[in-house]
């Protein structure tokens, strides 16, 4: 850190923290067994994009796993903002976790209290722009996403083991983003980043109940490219239509509209970048800058 340089402050519960002094308990089953839920939002010129919709995918995913979030909704919108503030980002990410709580070890959630709201601002450490140029390679791991009968992808927990398992397999082939099927063999997602194709002027998707996480990205690039008079279908799809497909791209809150040009080592379309991307992350760019 330079001498001007001031520490990030991290938000948790109710409080900011430098960032050396943000810590929480051992005992926190968040740590112990992974029991809490996330966020993953980008901030561009000083507004949360779509942070309505995050705080309701968190609500869901606190829901799902039977816990309550100590703070009302238009509170942690507020303490969002302020951390924001209390750091001077305008264009970063946010992270915004929520743990059980620490208490006894033993996954009985009855024994813990105090659920942990945590709020880290960051600046966004993006992909390398030779990526948005000229499109990544990725290949299918062997890890399939969790079946939803045992884990729900829709629920953004702290338990990514799943999705780890297959990024190391991406990673040790040399790709940064890996491509998971769910427990039908249809494509369901990348590990941390939803899919699409463009086959025939088409846009298509896997639907939610393919195993996915319902990406905010995802939602926003269906609503754009409807508006901007493209035919989008939310469709199964299977590793087939990958390799067929026109045109392949990734979005994310990080990543936000990535395109992918080769697949399995086999090239999508042409090997670069396809028309009907390009105009989308155009698009997305125009609505988020
Ligand atoms: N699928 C999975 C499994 C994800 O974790 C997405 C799709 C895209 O969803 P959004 O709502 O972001 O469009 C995600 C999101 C991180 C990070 O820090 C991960 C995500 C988003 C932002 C940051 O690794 N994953």
């Amino acid at each position: 850190m330079s001498a001007k340089e001031v520490p990030l402050k991290v938000y948790i519960s109710g409080k900011l923290y430098d960032k050396e002094d943000a810590k929480i308990s051992v005992y926190d089953h968040g740590l112990l067994y992974g029991d809490g839920v996330f966020e993953g939002m980008r901030s561009y010129g000083g507004k949360v994009f779509r942070l309505e919709q995050h705080l309701e995918r968190l609500w869901a995913s606190a829901k799902a796993i039977w816990l309550e979030i100590p703070i009302s909704r238009p509170a942690l919108a507020k303490a969002v903002n302020d951390t924001l503030a209390a750091n001077n980002i305008t264009d970063g990410y946010i992270r915004l976790v929520i743990t059980r709580g620490s208490g006894s070890l033993g996954l009985d959630p009855n024994r813990t209290s105090h659920p942990q709201v945590i709020i880290i601002t960051d600046h966004i450490a993006l992909y390398p722009e030779d990526f948005y140029q000229n499109g990544l390679e990725i290949v299918t791991a062997s890890t399939m996403r969790n079946h939803p009968a045992a884990l729900s992808p829709r629920i953004k927990s702290l338990n990514y083991l799943n999705n780890i398992l297959a990024k190391i397999e991406g990673l040790q082939s040399g790709c940064i983003e890996a491509l998971m099927l769910n427990h039908k063999g249809e494509v369901a997602e990348c590990t941390g980043d939803n899919i699409f194709l463009v086959r025939n002027q088409a846009v298509l998707t896997p639907p939610t109940d393919a195993g996915i996480l319902e990406g905010i990205t995802r939602d926003a690039v269906i609503e754009m490219a409807r508006k901007a008079g493209y035919q989008v279908r939310e469709t199964a799809l299977t590793r087939h239509d990958v390799y067929i497909a026109d045109e392949c791209f990734l979005t994310g809150s990080a990543a936000e509209i990535i395109p992918v040009v080769k697949v399995d080592r086999r090239k999508i379309g042409n090997g670069a970048p396809g028309p009907i991307t390009r105009d989308l992350m155009e698009r997305f760019h125009r609505l988020t800058r």
